[in-house]
């Protein structure tokens, strides 16, 4: 990896890049994944490169509804290997949950490369490597999924996404978690509960609610859950970016 400086004022965010650029020459990140991240980047950049309060709030339900499944799965492509591989590990470790690759530029090698870094992280149980189902509705490779995991999960956490998959998912009458720092995206928009927020934040922080509600009441979850509104959350994220750029200028 090309050498920064720890003095530098953009360090976190440069070596960010060096992860994705390496793990791009590696075969885990497509090379469109570098793009998606750019976006993501500028964003990020917008809110101020921190969980404003509203992400919280969606990452404590986000908390809520894992703990609430009966068949909670996340969901790993390969900007998420890159950047969260260790932080999705751990996260489904405390739920439990199971992990699933699924790509959208799919190809039997970068299935492999994907599965190959989170086995050697320790992972046993992963699906996606081998599909034995399809998400109905849909027409690329992102249809590809296993009955145990994605297919009959009941929540799905789906790290960097794009829209389609969030809207075929949701027909099948899952629970759809997004984390996505566009907060105008077709995935934030038709998730059911939507993290706007940089995945490398995002995730660690589901955890730390994970374990604040360890010895919550059932019943206390399903009414957090219940009284969530994504389209009142997403208005706020709206608010908060406008106040800050109206600050700044
Ligand atoms: O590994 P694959 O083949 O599944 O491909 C993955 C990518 C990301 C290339 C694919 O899903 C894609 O093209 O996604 P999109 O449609 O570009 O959407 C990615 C979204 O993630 C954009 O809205 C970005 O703003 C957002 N994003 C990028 N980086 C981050 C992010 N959100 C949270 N944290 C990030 N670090």
């Amino acid at each position: 990896m090309h050498k920064i400086p720890k003095s530098h004022p953009r360090y976190h965010s440069l070596m960010t890049r060096e992860l994705i650029s390496e793990a791009m020459k590696r075969g885990i990140v497509h090379e469109t994944g570098l793009i998606a991240h750019g976006r993501g980047e500028a964003f990020d950049y917008l809110f101020g490169e921190t969980t404003i309060p509203q992400a919280d709030f969606a990452e404590k339900i986000a908390a809520a509804a894992l703990l609430s499944a009966k068949n909670p799965v996340i969901s790993v492509n390969g900007n998420v290997t890159a950047l969260a591989a260790d932080e999705c590990i751990s996260l489904a470790k405390s739920v439990p949950a199971t992990l699933e690759v699924n790509l959208f530029h799919r190809s039997p090698e970068r299935v492999k490369k994907i599965a190959a870094v989170l086995r050697k992280k320790g992972v046993t149980t992963l699906y996606g490597v081998h599909p034995d189902a399809r998400i109905p509705g849909l027409d690329s490779d992102r249809a590809l999924c296993e009955k145990k995991g994605i297919y009959t999960a009941d929540v799905v956490l789906v790290p960097l996404e794009d829209g389609d998959r969030c809207q075929a998912l949701q027909r099948m009458g899952k629970t759809v978690i997004a984390i996505d720092l566009n907060p105008l995206s077709r995935t934030a928009q038709s998730a059911t509960i939507t993290i706007v927020d940089n995945v490398t934040r995002a995730v660690p922080r589901i955890e730390w609610w994970i374990y604040k509600f360890k010895n919550a009441k059932r019943s206390h979850l399903e009414k957090l859950i219940r009284s969530w509104d994504n389209t009142e959350n997403l208005e706020k994220v709206m608010c908060f970016l406008s106040k800050r750029l109206n600050s700044l200028s």
